[in-house]
């Protein structure tokens, strides 16, 4: 056999491969790999693949403690047979450990959801969120690329709003200019970039999602609005005096996460890959959502004073909405703290260089991908208000009956 021929059965024998493997997945179903499945995302995500028939496999980071409430109602036992959710001990920081996971599962799709998230630690952990937020990008990249797997896999980026930072434009949409105002931001302005470079010089199926903020009852408990939503929930069940928080006008355009999970979904499905802003076109400050959260249980909370000295105090509660959503028992003891003050400013929340305001325009989105959101802020803290309060109901009965209750302050 001559050299050309060889190379030439070489060719046809991975083109047929390639066409077996194509629709053995087609009838398998498909591949899915998250990192970042412990997560808020992830955790929807997960459910959301597993609906549609993929078999999903997530990288996990080994933690002192279980660390994966958020996927216990998908979790199955690893000695059953055909998982449809596999987990793997890894690390965004490990090139070798996402390489060897890659290229032992050969994913359809890769969805790179892990990260530090936290802006505000950002700034107490700039080295290690470079690494996990910006080379994590690259390690997965690189590992796609070095197992020949590019015209297999497509990668989705979790990119953020953050990029806009100090915004050059409103409403930001996908050809506004960068301008991070955070350790964090600048690290996943390197992912963004990394990943539209990969796309460019070896014609990747990668994309990015640049996604505002989106929140949910499993959103982590320090982020602004879930400490709000926990926060509420304990003062109106009097197991918590008042709430400090941080800067209270800068303004989020805040979507539900079971909204942009989809899109995440929607743009890798598309035959070419793109960039993609997913908001919802809409921006509250940080104290109309605190009085929106008191106002979805009845009670009126009205700010005065500014900067550090601002305060929100109790001026009015709607007996009947207070008692549909909490029940009679409570509101005897709530009443008598009208006139009192349950929110005031702690400077220590706020960030050497804040995001002030941000509001998308997913135009592209919602033309090309067919993607609407179906959650408006009320109903998405009715959905956070709701949970959090059953949860918090479910630590006032075992504090009554004498069991020990954490206290998570931060
Ligand atoms: P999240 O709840 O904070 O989840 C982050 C996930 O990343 C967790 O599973 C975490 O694991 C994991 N992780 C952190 N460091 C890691 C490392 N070194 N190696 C492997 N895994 C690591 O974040 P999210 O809200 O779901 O956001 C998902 C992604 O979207 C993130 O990349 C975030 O930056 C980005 N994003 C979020 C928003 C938003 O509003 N939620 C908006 C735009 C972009 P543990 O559970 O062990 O901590
Ligand atoms: O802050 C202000 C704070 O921490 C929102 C991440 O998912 O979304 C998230 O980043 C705003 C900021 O989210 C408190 O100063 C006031 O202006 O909920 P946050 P974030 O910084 O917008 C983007 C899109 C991401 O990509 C990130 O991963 O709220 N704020 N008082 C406070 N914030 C916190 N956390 N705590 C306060 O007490």
């Amino acid at each position: 056999m001559t050299i050309d021929n060889h190379f030439a059965y070489k060719f046809i024998i991975n083109y047929q491969l390639s066409i077996i493997n194509c629709q053995l997945s087609k009838i398998m179903g498909k591949v899915a790999l998250i990192t970042g499945i412990t997560g808020q995302d992830g955790a929807y995500m997960a459910e959301y693949l597993i609906k549609k028939g993929y078999t999903v496999h997530g990288i996990k980071r080994r933690a002192s403690l279980f660390n994966t409430d958020r996927i216990d109602h998908l979790y199955q036992d690893p000695h059953v047979e055909n998982r449809n959710l596999i987990l793997h001990y890894g690390d965004l920081t490990d090139s070798m450990n996402l390489t060897g996971i890659i290229g032992e599962i050969k994913p359809d799709e890769i969805y790179n959801l892990a990260a530090m998230s936290h802006v505000k630690v950002s700034f107490d952990t700039p080295e290690y969120t470079a690494n996990v937020d910006g080379l994590g990008t690259l390690r997965i990249l690189e590992a796609v690329r070095l197992l020949g797997l590019v015209d297999k896999t497509r990668i989705y980026q979790a990119s953020t709003s953050e990029l806009y930072g100090l915004v050059q434009e409103v409403p930001q949409k996908e050809t506004t200019p960068f301008y991070p105002r955070s350790p964090y931001a600048v690290a996943k302005l390197y992912a963004y970039w990394i990943t539209v470079n990969y796309r460019e010089a070896y014609g990747m199926h990668a994309s990015n999602g640049i996604l505002f903020n989106h929140e949910s009852p499993l959103r982590g408990e320090t982020f602004v609005t879930r400490k709000v939503t926990r926060a509420v929930s304990r003062i109106v069940l009097g197991m918590q005096k008042d709430v400090y928080m941080g800067n209270l006008s800068s303004k989020r355009d805040w979507g539900h996460a079971k909204d942009y999970i989809k899109a995440m979904y929607l743009i890798l499905q598309q035959d070419k890959p793109d960039d993609y802003v997913i908001s919802t076109g809409i921006t509250t400050s940080i104290r109309d959502f605190i009085a929106m959260a008191f106002e979805e249980i009845g009670v009126t909370v009205d700010f005065t004073g500014e900067g550090i000295n601002e305060i929100g105090t109790i001026v009015a509660v709607d007996k009947k909405v207070f008692n549909k959503k909490l029940g009679d028992h409570y509101y005897e003891s709530f009443q008598k703290r009208m006139g009192e003050v349950v929110v005031k400013v702690d400077p220590q929340y706020f960030r050497p260089t804040e995001v002030d305001l941000l509001i998308g325009d997913s135009t592209k989105a919602r033309e090309r991908l067919k993607w609407q959101p179906y959650y408006t802020l009320p109903l998405l803290i009715r959905d956070m208000m709701d949970s959090d309060i059953k949860e918090m109901k479910k630590e006032a009965y075992l504090k009554e009956g004498g069991y020990k209750v954490l206290n998570y302050f931060e």
